[in-house]
């Protein structure tokens, strides 16, 4: 029930009522604009200020109260953060977007186009980037007072374009016009210290070592406040900016080399100017380096002053602090932490030693041998020479250690040595990384059990115990609530308001999985969203996709062991297979692709191109018509994710078993009603436990046959495509060119790549993912069956989300109260 207070009018038409007072407020006073002459972008900013002013109160009462109550908090230093769009998050999470909704139509303002007018903020390249953006908004909603540290790029990911069906890149400009969700902290500025040579004294026969930097860069902080569930709480996002230490060199100015004057400050702010597109392979480059230190070292410098500042010195830094590493991109830090208790402040080596390693904890996120990063030394020790020292000093003491303890294996330390001796000697940052942490997590259980089989074994045995698994999550508010008000309105309904705390209670709609009324709701929402999805593939690509058709999505990175191209092949199959027996059960599909490649990444690039061509062949093809027709949509980021998700009916989860660390877009695909074909990889097996083996199409080789394969080196993908006549006829058309008549040897390399190496092993698994599919066409044709294993999905998804992760995390590593 509404309360009316004494002036006759709800509370809620109260609410309106001031939420458009202070929209107008803000246009007119902040964007210094009259309304009638807004734009779009006018009343997002004039909006997200209106909100903001909410978040802020609430922000400072939160930082007030933890400084106050001594409570442990958690640094999550990334060198991403993906958020994407943030009004919809903070009204929806405020519990205000309704209000607002009512407050600008009232001014005669869509919200919708507001919400659009937002850039989106894509600090992050992928999987890795958006899992550290669920977890800041899931620590702020288990009031878990946390800091995230990374960097504020002035370019984000790139812009797809795609022309002629190759990609091309732009550059991302979501700074051109600021944005309104940051506050700029100029007085939150360190120096970060570069290169130049370390001095060693003895000062009362200790050694002392004395870093003499040759170059200074300042670090200044910017603050983005991440709300929590039902604005429980409100955490800091603070990412760094780099700023020369001198804006300009006047001597030079003067003496009228403009251009040399300026020059100290384009190469000081190139640190922050862009994201490095590379996603999964180790970008080993200077500015890289410099990147990491940067930001590592501006969050180490603010988080030991503000713990000083509350505790007077740094003994108890590991129980007031715990320091998360997102893969080994901030791992310098272990050095730098060392360096600040060593240098700074005068501590032992043991001491520093034990505060270090009770404080860091590193979550590793990729086995694939291209994406651990390494850095040659003399490129290192030319850049952070003192650290290096340090490096070695604890690598020293490291194998001791382990020589002691294992007197008989000498060729355990060549590969538990943080210094790799093989081609070049390189530091090896997971190792350092390893060692510096009291513990380790993979992201799925598969991929912990491969971490200590594989890339860690020896370390896990010269360190037994420290790794943990922790399986990714998502955050529902996002992927669900906002994403799919219509799901997210029938759960309520069905299941009670309390889902939206309590996810665990979506399982309740299992009991109606049976009930026609419920399966007949379901399918006309995942419709609705399909029609909104039609749309913009309309918009977007001028052509037509009918919604009757099954959505067959994969959203994801373009990287080869993503395998994209197996679910080409298999389309180009499926296409030759229609146009042969045209009256056959195909389920009528359209293929939905979206995903960027790393700029330099040529095989993915080819691969997109390929995508774009068989679209081309198959949409104008009237013998499939209204059976088949393949999408590529432009510039995959946060936004599109959110509109084809709900859309998709079936999820394309298909790495070569032992690959994808975990994923999350199946996770989110799935909880939104789609149904999973996949491999037994990353995540892909704990969402099979839990949705039970008849509402997923798992096919293929598991991990384990994929390394006994390999191991073998049998069967070959000569054997493979000798035993499959489909997918001959298919590599024959591809490589033929079929798609490229203008270019018929375009596909060549990628069908070269096939017949000789195959390293993705997609001649192995690809007669059973043919298999898996006309599995799938055969459940769709029963579309009560189909929707019932979708409500099965949706009820047994609660497990991800990533509250319940980050209470893991809380609970098992950094032992701070939930
Ligand atoms: N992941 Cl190492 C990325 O998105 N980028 C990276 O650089 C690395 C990993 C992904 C990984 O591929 C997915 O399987 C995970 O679900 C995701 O990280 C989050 O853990």
């Amino acid at each position: 029930m509404l309360q009316t207070n004494t002036a006759g009018t709800s509370d809620y038409e109260q609410a309106i009522a001031e939420a458009k007072a202070a929209i107008i407020a803000k246009m007119t006073l902040s964007v210094g604009k009259d309304p009638g002459y807004a734009t779009d972008r006018d009343w997002f900013v004039a909006t997200a200020l209106a909100a903001r002013d909410r978040v802020t109160h609430r922000f400072l009462g939160g930082k007030r109260a933890s400084k106050a109550d001594g409570k442990k908090r958690v640094y999550y230093l990334s060198l991403e953060f993906l958020i994407g769009r943030q009004l919809t998050d903070v009204l929806y999470n405020f519990e205000l977007y309704d209000i607002f909704r009512a407050a600008l139509g009232d001014l005669g303002v869509d919200i919708e186009r507001v919400r659009e007018a937002e850039p989106d903020a894509a600090l992050g390249n992928g999987g890795l980037g958006r899992l550290a953006a669920c977890f800041m908004e899931s620590m702020a909603t288990l009031g878990i007072p946390a800091y995230g540290y990374g960097i504020r790029y002035d370019h984000g990911l790139f812009r797809q374009v795609i022309k002629d069906g190759w990609q091309q890149e732009f550059p991302e400009t979501w700074l051109e016009n600021g944005t309104p969700w940051e506050f700029l902290r100029s007085d939150v500025t360190y120096d970060i210290r570069f290169g130049g040579s370390v001095e060693t004294k003895t000062v009362n026969n200790v050694p002392r070592f004395i870093w003499h930097p040759s170059e200074v860069v300042h670090a200044v902080a910017y603050d983005t406040p991440i709300v929590g569930w039902r604005g429980s709480n409100v955490n800091p996002l603070r990412l760094w900016s780099a700023r020369a230490a001198d804006p300009i060199a006047l001597s030079l100015f003067n003496k009228g080399d403009h251009v040399g004057a300026l020059s100290d400050q384009a190469r000081s702010a190139a640190i922050s100017k862009v994201l490095y597109p590379s996603d999964e392979t180790a970008a080993g480059q200077e500015l890289r380096l410099r990147q990491e230190y940067f930001f590592v070292s501006a969050s180490l410098q603010d988080l030991i002053n503000r713990h000083i500042r509350i505790y007077g010195d740094l003994y108890s830094l590991p129980d007031r602090a715990a320091i998360q590493l997102n893969d080994t991109h901030p791992a310098v830090a272990i050095a730098e932490m060392m360096r600040i208790l060593l240098d700074d402040h005068n501590l032992r080596w043991d001491e520093a030693w034990r505060i270090t390693s009770s404080t860091f904890s590193y979550t590793n996120h990729t086995l694939l041998p291209e994406a651990l990063e390494t850095w040659p030394l003399p490129l290192f020790e030319r850049l952070l020479p003192r650290h290096l020292q340090i490096i070695y000093f604890i690598n020293n003491l490291h194998l001791e250690a382990t020589k002691k303890n294992f007197p008989n294996e000498p060729e355990l330390l060549s590969s538990v040595s943080i210094i790799d001796e093989r081609d070049g000697r390189r530091l090896r940052m997971g190792q350092l990384a390893f060692i510096g942490s009291h513990t380790i997590n993979g992201v799925s259980a598969l991929h912990t059990d491969l971490m200590k089989e594989t890339t860690f074994r020896d370390l896990n045995r010269v360190y037994p115990g420290r790794i943990q698994n922790k399986t990714n999550g998502i955050t529902f508010r996002r992927w669900l609530q906002q994403s799919n008000p219509g799901l997210t309105k029938l759960l309520c309904e069905v299941c009670g308001e309390e889902v939206l705390d309590k996810p665990e209670l979506i399982k309740r709609l299992e009991e109606h999985a049976d009930d026609p009324a419920l399966q007949q709701r379901i399918a006309k929402i995942k419709r609705a969203n399909k029609v909104v999805l039609c749309k913009i593939v309309t918009d977007r690509l001028g052509f037509r996709v009918e919604a009757d058709s099954l959505f067959d999505v994969q959203i994801k990175r373009q990287h080869e062991y993503k395998r994209q191209l197996l679910n080409l092949l298999e389309t180009v199959a499926l296409y030759d297979a229609i146009r042969s027996n045209p009256t056959a059960d195909w389920a009528p599909r359209v293929k939905i692709f979206a995903g960027k490649a790393a700029a330099s990444y040529v095989a993915a690039k080819l691969i997109i191109k390929l995508a774009n061509d068989i679209a081309k062949t198959v949409n104008n093809d009237p013998s499939v018509q209204g059976k088949l027709k393949v999408v590529f949509l432009p510039n995959y980021n946060v936004s599109l994710a959110e509109k084809i998700i709900p859309a998709a009916d079936l999820s394309e989860q298909i790495s070569t078993a032992g690959m994808e660390a975990s994923g999350t877009g199946n996770m989110k695909l799935a909880l939104n009603g789609a149904l999973t074909i996949g491999t037994l990889d990353g995540a892909n097996i704990e969402i099979k436990d839990n949705v039970g083996d008849d509402n997923i199409f798992i096919f293929g080789l598991t991990a384990a046959e994929v390394e006994e394969r390999k191991r073998a080196g049998a069967p070959t993908a000569t054997d493979n495509i000798a035993a499959s006549p489909m997918l001959r006829q298919v590599l024959d058309a591809i490589g033929g060119g079929v798609f490229s008549p203008d270019d018929p040897n375009r596909f060549k390399p990628i069908i070269d790549g096939l017949r000789s190496q195959d390293r993705y092993m997609l001649t192995d698994d690809f007669d059973s993912y043919w298999a898996a599919q006309r599995r799938v066409d055969e459940l769709w044709n029963q579309p009560e069956k189909w929707t019932r294993a979708a409500i099965v999905n949706i009820a047994n998804m609660a497990w991800f989300s990533s509250d319940r992760t980050i209470a893991e995390y809380a609970e098992q590593i950094w032992k701070v109260p939930v």
